[in-house]
């Protein structure tokens, strides 16, 4: 398995990004780099078919095909899901995080609206499951545009503290290039004290992380338990520069996001 700054003494879920979780499952081009710059990997396309139009509700649909050209329909569940959809415009605004449903002959689906114009990217996080059972994870990534005046809003600065619906969520952590290394999230409700955290796609919490410059998605590795009133995932950024960080959790049934901007010297 990839290892942690300790060697890889630590259990991680299988799941974002490609990385081998045992003998059955093969890694995408392997190490820990950025994964979802390309429409085609490890075999696999994705092939969206979808016209976004900002501000009208519409539906993102695609499939994911082989290298015979077949859709695929056989899909390992991971983190709780068969399908991750992340979706962010270029400019690392407006990100959701979407599970679709498949028909059966291997079209996905889900309701989308882009807020605003300008070129989207959406991203397909999967465990595909081939002929002979091997399992392969792959993420895939396609630009989508929404047409219409785009003004690129600039990244915010980096910070370790962000805010949402009343909620704090803080950090604490310091990545390095070509290193797996913790980072802890503490999220904090409004009186003070430790938000309840419920469990959500198979851990207490959700990360994300993209790349400024190229959006490649980051190789993110949640711990399935609790350490204290923390949440840890492992992170490995590739390179220097900055990056935006998207922490799903759940608290009273409600999932938000909190964001952050790292800068990796
Ligand atoms: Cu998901």
């Amino acid at each position: 398995a990839t290892g942690g700054a300790d060697g890889g003494a630590h259990a991680h879920s299988p799941g974002t990004g490609a990385h081998t979780h045992d003998g059955a499952t093969v890694t995408q081009g392997g190490g820990d780099g950025a994964t979802g710059l390309s429409i085609t990997s490890a075999g696999y396309t994705l092939v969206p078919s979808t016209e976004l139009v900002a501000g009208r509700a519409g539906e993102l649909r695609f499939q994911i095909r082989d290298d015979q050209r077949r859709a695929v329909t056989r899909f390992a569940v991971v983190h709780d899901k068969p399908m991750h959809v992340i979706m962010v415009r270029r400019d690392l605004s407006g990100y959701r995080h979407l599970h679709p449903t498949m028909a059966a002959d291997g079209t996905w689906s889900v309701p989308i609206t882009a807020p605003e114009a300008g070129p989207w990217r959406m991203y397909a996080d999967f465990t595909a499951v081939a002929d002979d059972g091997r399992q392969v994870a792959v993420v895939l990534g396609a630009d989508l545009t929404a047409s219409g005046a785009y003004r690129p809003r600039p990244l915010p600065a980096a910070a370790t503290s962000a805010t949402v619906d009343g909620f704090t969520v803080g950090y604490a952590g310091t990545p390095e290039v070509g290193k797996s290394v913790p980072l802890r999230f503490r999220v904090t409700g409004a009186d003070g004290a430790a938000a309840a955290l419920e469990p959500y796609l198979g851990a207490y919490g959700h990360l994300v992380a993209l790349r400024e410059g190229d959006l490649g998605y980051l190789h993110v590795h949640p711990e399935p338990v609790r350490d204290g009133d923390d949440v840890t995932f492992w992170l490995t950024a590739p390179g220097p520069g900055s990056y935006r960080m998207f922490l799903d959790f759940q608290v009273g049934g409600v999932v938000r996001t909190a964001e952050f901007t790292l800068t990796v010297a």
